[in-house]
């Protein structure tokens, strides 16, 4: 018996399992005016949180444009998060070639190519998303560098060795690590670098709190253990160099958002989880060895 499925109608679709399927569908219909408002604001469509200090005084001024500077004040703590990993890729040349893995509406993958003006492909599995984030590299005006792929991150067929660096902003939630670090290991070239910003379930406090399990069934993804990280980069010859617990620094950015025109429902159980210790937010850098 197989679970893999092609979608039908998709003709260069990648053979995906039937919850990948429920969740390519999700992507496709997805509209959030939390993503979409901010990422109109320059062109740089987002799909993971933020991170740093909120200006508060954003809630203050004329009641007219309230909304308007609350959502120009999460896009900036979402680019300062898409920076911080930029920040962690390593020495990155204009001739290394860079995978972006669940690209979501390609916002970072642009991010990498105006740090580096590197070559970066980004890869999902939902064809909306891909052809948003193509549309947008044209925009842009880097379509020549920076490439979008309708493509299962845990069968890429990439040529082995072609990526100076990979990561994945908060889509690891969606995969089976042994899978995608034993992929990344083939793809990376060696001396490469992984890194990840991602939400996991604290081993400290057990098994997933009702606020990480709440998390799971908006999204349709399944949030891994810290320890299922380090335990699968370890059997991939991924050995990290930076860890960095992000948890502190984007509470803020949910306290906002929960205040905002825009919340979507999820930001109690983010906020409850992150304070109750059940639940952090991490970025991991690894070296390919
Ligand atoms: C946010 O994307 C990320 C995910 C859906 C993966 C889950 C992440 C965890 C850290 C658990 P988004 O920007 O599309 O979400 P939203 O629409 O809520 O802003
Ligand atoms: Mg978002």
């Amino acid at each position: 018996m197989t679970m893999a499925t092609q979608r039908p109608g998709a003709a260069a679709a990648p053979t995906v399992s039937a919850y990948q399927a429920s969740v390519a569908d999700y992507w496709n219909r997805e509209q959030n005016p939390v993503n979409l408002r901010l990422g109109e604001i320059d062109g740089f469509y987002h799909h993971h949180y933020g991170i740093g200090d909120v200006d508060w005084s954003v809630l203050e001024g004329p009641e007219g444009t309230r909304d308007e500077r609350i959502t120009a004040e999460l896009h900036r703590l979402e680019c300062a998060q898409a920076g911080f990993l930029a920040d962690h890729l390593g020495s990155v040349s204009p001739d290394d070639r860079l995978l972006d893995s669940g690209c979501g509406r390609g916002g970072g993958s642009l991010v990498a190519n105006k740090r580096f003006d590197c070559q970066v492909d980004g890869i999902s599995i939902s064809e909306t998303q891909v052809a948003f984030a193509a549309a947008q590299a044209k925009k842009h005006g880097v379509h020549d560098k920076v490439r979008f792929h309708l493509k299962n991150m845990l069968d890429t067929g990439f040529a082995p060795g072609s990526f100076r660096a990979i990561w994945n902003n908060e889509s690891t939630m969606y995969v089976d690590l042994s899978l995608l670090f034993a992929e990344y290991a083939r793809l990376l070239a060696s001396g490469g670098r992984y890194v990840t910003i991602t939400g996991c379930y604290n081993d400290r406090y057990g098994l997933p709190s009702r606020e990480v399990s709440t998390i799971n069934a908006h999204y349709i993804c399944d949030i891994h253990p810290r320890s299922a990280y380090f335990r699968e980069m370890a059997n991939n010859r991924l050995v990290p160099i930076s860890v960095v617990d992000l948890t502190a620094a984007t509470i803020p950015y949910w306290e906002l958002r929960a205040k905002s025109s825009l919340a979507t429902g999820i930001e109690d159980a983010f906020l409850t989880a992150y304070k109750n210790g059940s639940f952090q937010y991490l970025l991991i850098a690894a070296d390919r060895i």
